[in-house]
């Protein structure tokens, strides 16, 4: 009923808004939906999602990447992604695992001395402060190799791989505790915690499992492994986890699904995992105080170590009552903490009810020590009935929850139904269902998980994208879906597939609470945020040979790499290190050796290393592997290997004067002149910058630092230039009169849009009708020939508002309707003179007069332009 009203209402809402929309547009948009056979939802839908250029979306979205070992950013609700950031697995575009200090990070992952090159990535996390989102780490697990690596958001960069050293796989991790103190992650398939070989046989008495409470530094960004301790658990696949908060921070809770301790054996006769592990009708809920078990984990009599890691045993956190069961529904899977702490809901996969569990209920029973029994490894065993607040049906495989900004509502994904449930946990009633696209596994509200989760949106993580997408073969990618849930009801608004592996958790963050930073301090190993041993100041490069080593402390900026010729020996360990020296944003340059398999990515104040044995003979361009300016072909050097054990026979010099004496004085004098023209030019935009005063605004401040960055090189290849010509060698002050030019060139880019900036800044106030003017001049074609303040292939249209009478109707007239006017004599001069007629662009009246609007706004402000 709801859902019908809530249809027909916005088809009603949805008419009325094409309505004026149309009549803006000419027809333009019912055009467009006939064409393209959309709804009216449709459109409100889109309308809903869609950034004009340049928007910013409200929430940002870290999504796992599955199997690909990578997380996932993408912007909530234009679903555009932003960014793959590379963690477990190595990424060329970032140099990940190309570089030597990726490399490091990357090989802190390694497992008893091998190299593992992917993840399973399943479960992000963002640090806390209060149990709301702080905005400083992201955690992420694999699974398969039981790791967790930290990524810093001020760069979003990895920063810290840690193994589990007595775990061999982790899945219920990464979760934070509400200060970020510890981040749980629990095992997921029971073994040994040693690295020997036991009998399956002795699964009950050799295999374990548990949850790691890693020991997080938040002001750091990084887990404290010697800090860190592991709670011994039995052997029944512990799965997802979390936190408590507010009235249960202090806990971890920790589901499981083979209490049953089953270990299959398909290959004897026996029935297979799948029967064996979900026979009985509960599995137990582990409840554990970590707060005590922490404390207990300092005293060396607590604690057994294996692999030089710390282990709580069972019986020592049963003792100071730190470690306690509940029984739970049938295989469960997520277990999630509302953002009070009080209730804590756990799905069965193989139930269809949510079970909602009380906090002061729990904490009752086990304050009383009212238990119900002992599990075989001696952990009391609270009552389920009396620990319960209650159940709801909810429909086939509820997985997991979300939550939201009203009070007590629950969003629940179901697997087998394929929906989206919107319940109550506290009134224990279903308020709504939403059917999608297929087998939803998490769903992702925004700041969802947290103390102060934000509403609006809720992702469906869907795990098949059958007949959603054009058919990309085989294996089809994910599919992300976005639901407006700001209404009664749930809205489907749109579909993002995603195509690297199969992300499981993802999480969602106020855009505005990350605060990443453009440009590193010169010369910084963004992987260590120190000063890099290679930092490398223009002028200060160098090419240091020590027996069959040769170090190369080089530089990078628009557009060359200092050096440009390394010669080395076959068998020579080369090691580079390069600084790229650029402060504008954006500015990366990407530097590989050919051949050679190595690839670094240097942001702008970033210094990294590569390092290579030459063992291949031959002459290896290298150069800059992002196109950071219209000379970056030219970004470019040679490696040139020779063998020292070879005679080379060097081919017959060519000499070849190309130009006389009189012809290279010419080009020098033309190149000078053109040299002394454009400074005229910047110099006129610096007393534009100066008598504005741009000191007084950021923005503009930034850019002029940039140009400033290029300009203050020039005195240096001046002087190179100057000496050039006394040496009498004008080939080569050509080329240094040539690269002041270049120079000149990238700092009149940057000043003039920093004096573009300024002027927005300090003219007056646009009126609507002018900036709608401008607008359609700009897109009307206008400017092709009208440039404001400069007389270009048409007229300078500053004060053409006075050079008529009548002009506002002049003006209008012509624009209209300049083929009447062709005949005026003032037309006919200007025809002649710019040898082109105005002509027709098929003006609205109402576009007209804004134009004019827009003319006066120039007038006003004429003094800027
Ligand atoms: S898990 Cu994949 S759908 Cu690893 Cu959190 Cu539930
Ligand atoms: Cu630097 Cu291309």
């Amino acid at each position: 009923m709801d859902k019908h009203f809530n249809k027909l209402s916005s088809l009603i809402l949805g008419t009325s808004l094409i309505a004026t929309v149309a009549s803006a547009g000419d027809g333009e948009l019912q055009k467009v939906m006939k064409a393209r056979g959309l709804t009216e939802n449709d459109v409100i839908r889109a309308a809903k999602t869609y950034n004009p250029t340049g928007g910013r979306d409200e929430f940002i979205v870290f999504s796992s990447g599955g199997q690909s070992g990578q997380v996932i950013v993408y912007g909530v609700p234009s679903m555009r992604i932003l960014k793959y950031i590379a963690v477990f697995t190595p990424e060329p575009w970032q140099g990940y695992g190309f570089d030597e200090d990726s490399l490091a990070v990357l090989r802190q992952g390694n497992i008893r001395g091998r190299e593992i090159n992917w993840g399973d990535t399943h479960h992000p996390a963002l640090s806390e402060k209060d149990g709301k989102y702080d905005g400083k780490w992201l955690a992420i697990n694999d699974k398969a190799n039981p790791r967790i690596a930290i990524i810093d958001l001020e760069d979003f960069e990895t920063k810290q791989i840690v193994v589990n050293p007595v775990f061999k796989s982790a899945h219920g991790g990464a979760f934070y505790t509400q200060n970020s103190e510890y981040i749980i992650e629990a095992a997921q398939y029971a073994a040994p915690f040693d690295n020997d070989y036991h009998p399956i046989e002795e699964y009950k008495e050799t295999y374990r499992g548990g949850v790691t409470m890693w020991k997080f530094d938040n002001k750091k960004g990084r887990i404290q492994e010697k800090e860190s301790f592991t709670i011994e658990m039995p052997p029944y696949m512990q799965d997802l986890s979390d936190a408590g908060k507010g009235v249960s921070d202090g806990w971890g809770f920790t589901n499981s699904f083979n209490t049953e301790m089953y270990t299959g054996g398909i290959e004897v006769g026996m029935p297979p995992n799948e029967a064996g592990m979900s026979r009985n009708d509960t599995d137990f809920l582990h409840i554990y105080d970590w707060k005590t078990l922490a404390k207990l984990a300092e005293d060396k009599k607590n604690v057994k170590i294996v692999n030089g890691h710390k282990i709580i045993p069972m019986d020592v956190a049963v003792k100071h009552n730190a470690l306690f069961l509940i029984p739970e529904p049938k295989s469960p899977h997520g277990v999630d903490v509302s953002p009070d702490g009080e209730y804590i809901t756990v799905c069965g996969k193989l139930d269809t009810h949510a079970s909602v569990f009380k906090w002061s209920k729990i904490k009752e029973l086990i304050k009383n020590k009212k238990y119900a029994g002992k599990d075989p490894y001696g952990i009391p065993i609270l009552d389920m009935k009396s620990s319960l607040h209650g159940q709801v049906e909810l429909g086939l495989g509820p997985l997991h929850n979300q939550y939201s900004n009203v009070d007590g509502e629950i969003y629940t994904s179901l697997y087998v139904d394929s929906q989206i449930v919107k319940w109550n946990y506290k009134t224990l009633k279903v308020l709504d269902k939403e059917n999608v696209h297929y087998n939803v596994g998490h769903l992702c509200g925004m700041e969802g998980k947290s103390a102060d989760p934000q509403g609006k949106y809720i992702i469906s993580l869907n795990k098949l994208a059958i007949d959603r997408f054009q058919n990309v073969g085989p294996l089809h990618p994910q599919n992300h879906q976005l639901i407006d849930i700001s209404g009664k009801t749930m809205d489907l608004l749109v579909d993002m597939p995603l195509p690297l592996g199969e992300p499981h958790q993802a999480v969602a963050i106020r855009a505005e609470k990350l605060h990443p930073h453009v440009r590193y301090p010169m010369g910084t190993n963004s992987k260590t945020g120190e000063q890099h041993i290679g930092k490398t100041l223009a002028g200060q490069e160098k090419i240091v040979r020590k027996g069959n080593q040769v170090t190369v402390y080089g530089t990078m900026v628009r557009s060359h790499i200092n050096p440009e010729r390394i010669t080395v020996n076959k068998g020579d360990v080369v090691t580079m290190h390069l600084t790229n020296l650029e402060r504008a944003q954006d500015e990366t340059h990407g530097f590989t050796v050919d051949h050679y398999n190595v690839h670094m990515s240097l942001e702008p104040g970033e210094t990294s290393t590569i390092k290579f044995t030459a063992d291949i003979e031959g002459v290896f361009p290298y150069y800059c592997t992002e196109f950071c300016s219209a000379l970056h072909l030219e970004m470019m050097g040679y490696l040139m290997v020779k063998d020292p054990n070879k005679k080379y026979v060097s081919a017959q010099k060519l000499k070849m004067q190309t130009m006389t004496q009189a012809e290279l004085k010419a080009e020098y004098d033309k190149t000078v002149a053109v040299n002394a023209a454009t400074d005229a030019v910047i110099q006129s935009v610096v007393a534009f910058l100066k008598e504005n005063k741009f000191g007084d605004h950021k923005v503009v401040a930034a850019l002029v630092t940039d140009a400033f960055d290029q300009y203050g090189q020039i005195p240096a290849q001046k002087k190179l230039a100057d000496e050039a010509v006394k040496a009498g060698d004008l080939e080569k002050a050509i080329l240094f009169e040539n690269m002041i030019w270049q120079l000149m060139v990238k700092t009149a880019d940057v000043g003039i849009r920093a004096k573009d900036a300024l002027v927005r800044l300090i003219a007056t106030k646009q009126s609507p009708a002018a900036s709608s003017g401008e607008r359609a001049f700009n897109e009307g074609g206008c400017s092709g020939c009208h440039v404001i303040g400069k007389v270009s292939s048409g007229p300078d249209l500053t004060g053409a508002l006075q050079r008529h009478e009548n002009a506002e109707k002049w003006v209008r007239n012509f624009i209209m309707e300049p083929e009447k006017m062709y005949d005026d004599p003032y037309v006919k001069s200007m025809i002649d003179y710019f040898n082109l007629k105005m002509p027709n662009q098929h003006m609205s009246e109402k576009e007209t007069k804004d134009i004019i609007e827009y003319l006066k706004w120039i007038d006003e402000n004429a003094n800027l332009f």
